[in-house]
């Protein structure tokens, strides 16, 4: 049994021309892309989907960064625990503290902007996809 999970590459991760290493990661461990489409988030689209941040000290900034250009959204799949193997793949939110090896870890240093998002849970993934890709 597959399952997915819903990434962001962040506006960043777009305009550092990274696009590339960060889809190779994920080709890489084997994961499948099964959706993908790059598009600029407006401000509901952003409360929708972090809706758990909507009015915390950080959300105004948050907001303007997710939409000062273009992400890649794209839907993961894999054999199963998707979500989780794309986390350990991003590491630590805060770049600063996020592992060597990791996609933060290697290509970050600002807590904003921490070039990729992943789902933190199934039911997560379940509710962000059908924000992003209510037809899959
Ligand atoms: P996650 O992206 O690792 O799931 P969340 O806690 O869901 O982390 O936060 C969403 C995003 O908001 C983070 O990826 C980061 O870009 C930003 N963010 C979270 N907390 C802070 C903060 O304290 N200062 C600045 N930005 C933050």
């Amino acid at each position: 049994m597959s399952d997915r999970t819903l990434v962001l590459l962040k506006p960043d991760t777009v305009e550092r021309k990274l696009i590339g290493e960060v889809v190779s990661r994920f080709e890489s461990k084997n994961l499948d892309i099964v959706a993908m489409d790059l598009r600029t988030l407006d401000a509901d689209t952003l409360a929708r989907h972090y809706e758990e941040h909507v009015g915390k000290g950080f959300y105004g900034e948050l907001v303007e960064f997710m939409s000062r250009g273009p992400v890649l959204a794209m839907v993961v799949e894999g054999p199963e625990d998707t979500w989780q193997v794309v986390r350990n793949m991003m590491g630590a939110t805060n770049p600063r503290d996020a592992a060597p090896g990791t996609i933060r870890g290697d290509l970050g240093i600002l807590f904003t902007e921490n070039l990729v998002h992943g789902s933190d849970s199934l039911e997560s993934a379940t509710r962000e996809i059908g924000i992003f890709f209510p037809n899959l």
